[in-house]
């Protein structure tokens, strides 16, 4: 039979809290610097092992948990993996899978897509970088007295999330890599995370090693990634 249903929650509003609006010209100056920053950042695959402070991770945790997410329900959890011995096990299980991935079920065209990468099986970034954040996405929720809540549009609400991490990480002054082993169940059982809880993917993150190098690609311009109308 139906559960009866809690009383629906009525909106509550506050005003509009700490909105900054900046005269034109300085939207024009900070939009062109916000751009040029960003167009900095590279994925890096070479990592230095030099400590990140703890407090840094925290924020820029925080500042993905800014993200807008579906009905407000913010459908993630960050594990953040500092222990050298949990960053080995998650790295034999990404290498397992990657060699899967590499030498039998990639397709061609799959593989010639990543040549410009120069990827393979190996990931050594896993051990040597200070901090991995696996990043899960939670199908459902589960309420203090046992009740599930659906939901919605989850995997989008964690790309956003992901993406304000990616921005936060690289804005404090360190290197990232979204790294996405297939498939990533190993992360569950490693992590002790629940079945409800699904890797999104895995963000590598710390100072690039010394005379990192990055592979020679470049991004669209906006003529080719936007058209007004
Ligand atoms: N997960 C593999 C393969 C890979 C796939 C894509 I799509 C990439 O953009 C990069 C790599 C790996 O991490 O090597």
């Amino acid at each position: 039979m139906n559960e009866p249903r809690a009383q629906r929650q009525h909106p509550t509003f506050i005003a509009l809290p700490a909105y900054a609006e900046y005269p034109v010209d300085e939207m024009r100056q900070r939009a062109a610097w916000f751009c040029r920053d960003l167009a900095r950042r590279r994925t890096v695959r070479e990592f230095s092992p030099r400590p990140v402070p703890r407090e840094v991770i925290e924020d820029c945790l925080r500042a993905a948990g800014t993200a807008p997410s579906g009905a407000n329900l913010q459908p993630w959890h960050f594990v953040v993996v500092g222990d050298p011995e949990v960053k080995r096990r998650i790295r034999a299980g990404a290498e397992t899978e990657e060699h899967e991935f590499y030498h039998h079920k990639a397709p061609p065209e799959w593989l010639d897509a990543l040549a410009p990468l120069g990827t393979d099986e190996h990931k050594a970034f896993l051990e040597t970088a200070p901090y991995l954040i696996a990043i899960f996405a939670q199908a459902y929720g589960v309420r203090h007295d046992g009740r599930k809540v659906k939901h919605y549009y989850a995997q989008e609400s964690v790309g956003i999330a992901t993406g304000l991490l990616i921005a936060a990480v690289h804005h404090a002054g360190l290197a990232s890599l979204t790294h996405t082993p297939s498939p990533m169940g190993f992360l569950n059982d490693i992590l002790k995370r629940p079945a409800r809880e699904r890797p999104f993917l895995i963000l590598v993150v710390g100072y690039p090693a010394d005379g990192a190098r990055v592979p020679a690609i470049a991004k669209k311009g906006l003529d080719d990634i936007a058209t007004f109308v």
